[in-house]
């Protein structure tokens, strides 16, 4: 998250770090992605977090794959890890153009009590442009690689799906599709999702609107954040979770 400061996982118990044993050397306790938790054995995450070429290898064998939940420091002590049991990642994902970038992680145990968020259906108001967002995650902080060690948030705006279509027609940064997307972001610049943050939560009046999936760059004006959203999602994932 650039543009943000810190967020008390107290406050927001349902954003969990996605992580694994072999990320990054073990340090960060191997966070590589976000996630959010809407059940409680039940998580999103973006399905780029799982592909093999991200994973580097096949997500069956990826070592210690896992949740860490309530810790504020993720080197530090407390909170819990929960390992994850099983993934499965939307079967209509576009690996090439990112459309329905959504994962559901199965978790080995339940998260303590209150910690899970409503999913904000279709057509709910959480989605009209102009209102104030919070996107959540532990990724950098700059844009240059400078991974936070404890949860951060960005406060940022739903923004109008004809702004996405504009900044991203297709090409090189890749075709916005109001469909599956969700943009939203800070018309100025300079609070926004970046790397690290893919899969963890973006949420409008208490309720899950997006996960982070895509973008131009990290806060750079006229290059929103790019989300999955998560009304395109909630009707088919009602039976997996
Ligand atoms: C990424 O690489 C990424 N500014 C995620 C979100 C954004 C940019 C990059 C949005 O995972």
């Amino acid at each position: 998250v650039v543009g943000g400061s810190p967020a008390a996982v107290a406050d927001s118990p349902w954003a969990v770090a996605l992580s694994s044993r072999d990320r990054f050397g073990g340090t960060r306790a191997g966070q590589f992605c976000g996630a959010v938790a809407i059940a409680p054995t039940k998580a999103l995450t973006a399905a780029h977090c799982l592909r093999p070429d991200v994973l580097g290898g096949d997500v069956s064998e990826v070592p210690d794959l896992k949740v860490i939940a309530g810790r504020d420091e993720l080197s530090g002590p407390g909170g819990q890890e929960i390992p994850v049991s099983s993934t499965w990642s939307n079967p209509d994902y576009d690996s090439r153009t990112n459309a329905g970038d959504l994962a559901v992680l199965t978790l080995e145990r339940a998260l303590p009590d209150g910690s899970v968020i409503p999913m904000a259906t279709a057509g709910d108001e959480a989605y009209t442009p102009g209102n104030g967002a919070t996107v959540y995650g532990w990724g950098d902080t700059t844009g240059y690689g400078a991974y936070a060690s404890a949860l951060r948030a960005a406060q940022v705006r739903v923004l109008p799906d004809s702004t996405c279509a504009r900044a991203y027609p297709g090409g090189t940064y890749g075709t916005y599709d109001a469909s599956s997307m969700l943009c939203a972001g800070d018309t100025a610049g300079g609070r926004d999702a970046c790397q690290g943050d893919s899969g963890g939560p973006l949420v409008a009046r208490g309720r899950l609107i997006g996960l982070v999936s895509w973008g131009s760059g990290c806060g750079s004006p006229g290059n929103p954040g790019v989300y999955t959203r998560i009304s395109a999602a909630v009707g088919w994932m009602a039976d997996r979770t």
